[in-house]
């Protein structure tokens, strides 16, 4: 048996790559720490609570008190998830993102170190590039410059690992991937938050001119890929993850409204966001050839499914809107309990 320690595995990339590993690998067991924030919702793991193999831990990163315990238990890996994930609330107010994106990073490397962790996989994002014209992509060497708090924080804590992989020989790795979609992600994000208001009859906001581009990947490819890298990735290396599937915001919206039996009536044009970065590309060649991995779930099919998701999953994202996810932890394992323990 491995110990793999998952931290943000209530959230949204997190509580799917918790139910894939689970399932693919019967030797494995998963810890799973999550602070739990707005964005954590526990009910999102509810079918791995029964697994024995799986254990909840209600934890803040950037406690090294609180989680060292997990730590001490002796772990083969961790891969690090949690953080302020939402571009639009970093530019709200940055704190938050630079207390966990970054602060939570390095007591997580810290521990590692103290411990001897075998592999230490951040969670990394292509927004830590900037942003692209209307031609090329990002590869692993395209210099980092960051346009949002969020972004920027996330940047710092890549080269943070990069620092203890450089001056400690930790067995780091990350990965930088492009814009997830699937079942679980929190309605504040575009797919979901478009979904979720045109099945409740309401309009969608769309940003500045809505012909930003973004390259879409399905969760369950990025969860495959992940596995790929802490199997298999070069310890120090950044691996690009892609969907190779760049669509301005436009259409996806009107895939989504086309499905919902919706008009373009229902779009609403709204104020841009601050620095909103206009397009975003993967050049994805070195996960391929070194590795082997390559996006498996067409753009089409997966957005159907997604769409069909919160369809048929209504009482998980409307308890989200009503707030009532947040009582969940304590109505079911008391102030200090968690699954499994
Ligand atoms: P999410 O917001 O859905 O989940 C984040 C989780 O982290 C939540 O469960 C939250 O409770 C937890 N968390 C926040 N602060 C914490 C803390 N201090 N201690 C412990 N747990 C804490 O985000 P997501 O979309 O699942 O993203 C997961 C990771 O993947 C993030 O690191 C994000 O930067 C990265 N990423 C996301 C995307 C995307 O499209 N969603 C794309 C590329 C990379
Ligand atoms: O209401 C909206 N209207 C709109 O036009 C929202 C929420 C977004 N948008 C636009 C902004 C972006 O161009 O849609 C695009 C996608 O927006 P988000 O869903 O907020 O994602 P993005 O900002 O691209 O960042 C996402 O992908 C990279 C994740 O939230 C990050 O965590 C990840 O690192």
């Amino acid at each position: 048996m491995s110990n793999i320690l998952v931290t943000g595995a209530a959230g949204f990339i997190g509580s799917n790559f918790v139910r894939y590993v689970l399932r693919e690998r019967p030797d494995v067991r998963v810890i799973a720490v999550d602070a739990l924030t707005y964005a954590g919702n526990l009910e999102s793991l509810s079918d791995c609570s029964g697994d024995p193999r799986f254990r909840f831990v209600r934890a803040d990163i950037c406690d090294a008190a609180a989680v060292a315990p997990v730590f001490a238990e002796g772990l083969d890996a961790v891969i690090n998830f949690a953080a302020e994930s939402h571009v639009d609330r970093s530019i709200m107010g940055a704190q938050e993102f630079v207390r966990t994106n970054f602060v939570g990073v390095q007591v997580l490397l810290d521990l590692a170190r103290e411990h001897g962790v075998g592999r230490f996989l951040q969670i990394s994002t292509d927004e830590v590039y900037g942003s692209l014209g209307p031609t090329g992509k990002f590869t692993e060497q395209t210099p980092i410059a960051p346009s949002s708090p969020y972004s920027a924080s996330k940047a710092a804590a890549d080269l943070l690992v990069q620092a203890y992989r450089t001056t400690f020989d930790l067995p780091t790795l990350i990965t930088r991937c492009s814009n997830n979609y699937g079942p679980y992600q929190f309605p504040e994000k575009l797919i979901p938050l478009f979904v979720t208001n045109l099945l409740d009859e309401q309009k969608v906001p769309l940003y500045g001119d809505g012909l930003n581009v973004r390259d879409w990947i399905h969760v369950q490819d990025h969860c495959e890929a992940i596995l790929v890298v802490l199997d298999r990735g070069e310890p120090g290396r950044v691996y690009n993850i892609g969907g190779n599937c760049e669509l301005p915001n436009i259409e996806i919206a009107r895939g989504i409204l086309r499905q919902l039996g919706h008009d373009a009536s229902m779009i609403e044009y709204v104020k841009d966001r601050p620095g909103h970065d206009r397009r975003y590309a993967m050049d994805i060649t070195r996960i391929t050839d070194d590795l082997g991995w390559q996006p498996r779930i067409g753009f089409q099919r997966g957005i159907a499914e997604t769409i069909e998701w919160y369809v048929a999953n209504e009482s998980w994202w409307r308890r989200i809107k009503t707030g009532e996810y947040l009582t969940y932890y304590e109505k079911q394992y008391g102030a200090g309990g968690g699954i499994g323990d």
